[in-house]
């Protein structure tokens, strides 16, 4: 994907600091990850490659009792940022999706900016990457709902690297929120607005 997207919104940042974590995302603006977990810095440089919207990501945080905390507060705020971007998700294409292969791992991704929280997960690797467990990463997605008010579905359909099985779900989230974040005219909504 070339280029990032440009729109006239002045950049959205939303930064959150509790005991455990401080974390700051900024969309609209640069492109960077600064965060001190390598794998998840390039998942997370992978799914803004896909997204074309630039992010910039700054987390830290009490990583030498877990990187748990850093990777679901980074979800959280990054879905926050997305919220206060498109506020009510009005305006935009709302829905979203992509299959997204890396050599032998196929991994689709589907997003609802719903106005509702949920998160539906199917044949995720659990084990580690460079001594990052699966299991950490599966907190990454239900954390974006619930800071974005959005659902996502993520199935892995193939593969046995999980390298590459986790890089193509971030590549592909990248793409579906390339997706759903497009321009639009007026709100998709049956009920003509999105929430509960
Ligand atoms: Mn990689």
């Amino acid at each position: 994907m070339t280029g990032g997207r440009v729109d006239a919104k002045p950049p959205t940042r939303v930064e959150r600091a509790t005991r455990e974590t401080r974390v700051s995302v900024e969309l609209g603006a640069a492109r960077g990850i600064e965060l001190p977990v390598g794998m998840f810095s390039h998942l997370l440089d992978a799914c803004a490659t896909t997204w074309g919207t630039p992010v910039r990501v700054q987390a830290a945080g009490d990583t030498e009792v877990d990187p748990h905390h850093l990777v679901e507060d980074t979800g959280l705020v990054l879905g926050q940022a997305l919220a206060a971007r498109w506020p009510g998700y009005q305006g935009v294409a709302r829905y979203g999706w992509a299959v997204v292969p890396m050599d032998e791992a196929r991994v689709e991704v589907a997003v609802d900016l719903s106005g509702r929280a949920g998160s539906w997960l199917a044949q995720i690797p659990t084990g580690p990457i460079n001594g990052l467990d699966g299991e950490v990463l599966e907190e990454f997605w239900p954390a974006l709902a619930r800071g974005g008010q959005l659902t996502v579905h993520v199935e892995v359909r193939a593969g046995r690297n999980r390298h590459h099985q986790w890089e193509a779900a971030f590549k592909a989230l990248g793409l579906a929120l390339r997706q759903a974040t497009a321009p639009r005219a007026g709100t998709l909504s049956t009920k003509g607005v999105i929430g509960l």
